[in-house]
């Protein structure tokens, strides 16, 4: 029997001790969606849902390398990037990625945790402007995120609108802007590439505070896309894919009181029935 060969997903991203979001998000993602994933770290944080306590660099060399030997070694067909920490690491990443032309990369700039915390230096978002944003195949900011890129409030559809156009327009490429909790009780996304916008949307659910939704979204799409998904679709299955995964949600209960984790693993779906 030949061996099976799943396309290979690159994530390069922070480690979220509490595994909901980064990297070990990342993984669980692309398992659950039948894609063989590699990692490149750029950065320890040590938190919990709610509290970013501390986080770690490392070092840029070794990042390169990481990324140059998995590069070398693997047929990588998509790349995902999630925190990438310092100006250096983005830097360093971005040329390593100006080597790669032909694979497809997602980048996710990641810069606040849901927790409220800072994650990302400051002076990165210079870099990824300049280096990295013009080899994306996709950016997906959330809404604060995607005013701290235009320097203007995006609180509503009508201004993730002119926020994603002026994006795509001024680096080249598409914006998927994330709506989270919009009013009217959906949660709705738009793709924009500088012309026109597409909206996608899914039942908002509420009630649920778990982190790692974006690393989780941006993960889905980078492995549709392996899978051999156009970006719309991919970005459709990987919204439906998030939305399950917050749907079925775990929750434990300890002294300090309820603490919540995305499941990645019932958004599988139903198993394929036995023919
Ligand atoms: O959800 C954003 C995020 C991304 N990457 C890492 C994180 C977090 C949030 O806490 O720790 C490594």
């Amino acid at each position: 029997m030949s061996p099976r060969q799943p396309p290979v997903v690159l994530t390069i991203a922070g480690s979220d001790s509490s595994a909901g979001a980064g990297l070990q998000a990342d993984l669980k993602t692309f398992s659950a969606l039948g894609v063989f994933g590699v990692t490149v770290v750029t950065c320890v944080v040590a938190e919990v849902p709610g509290k970013v306590s501390r986080i770690d660099a490392i070092d840029a060399c070794n990042v390169r390398e990481q990324i140059e030997l998995l590069l070398a070694h693997f047929p990588v067909a998509a790349i995902k990037t999630g925190l990438l920490c310092s100006p250096e690491i983005v830097e360093t990443v971005a040329a390593a990625l100006e080597q790669t032309l032909r694979i497809p990369v997602i980048v996710d700039p990641v810069m606040i945790a849901t927790s409220g915390d800072a994650l990302l230096q400051p002076a990165a978002v210079e870099i990824y402007c300049s280096r990295l944003f013009p080899r994306a195949t996709l950016i997906t900011p959330n809404m604060a995120e995607a005013a701290a890129l235009t320097g203007r409030p995006v609180r509503n559809l009508d201004e993730m609108r002119v926020a994603g156009e002026q994006l795509a327009r001024k680096f080249g490429t598409r914006f998927l802007v994330k709506g989270g909790h919009l009013a009217g009780g959906a949660a709705t996304d738009l793709l924009c590439d500088g012309a026109a916008a597409a909206e996608f949307s899914t039942p908002f659910i509420d009630g649920v505070s778990t982190h790692g939704t974006g690393c989780t979204y941006s993960a889905a799409i980078a492995a549709r896309l392996a899978l051999g998904d156009e970006l719309e679709v991919a970005i459709a299955r990987a919204k439906d894919f998030v939305s399950r995964a917050i749907g079925g949600h775990f929750a434990w209960t300890t002294s300090l009181g309820e603490v919540q984790a995305l499941n990645h693993l019932l958004s599988r779906g139903p198993a394929p029935r036995p023919s």
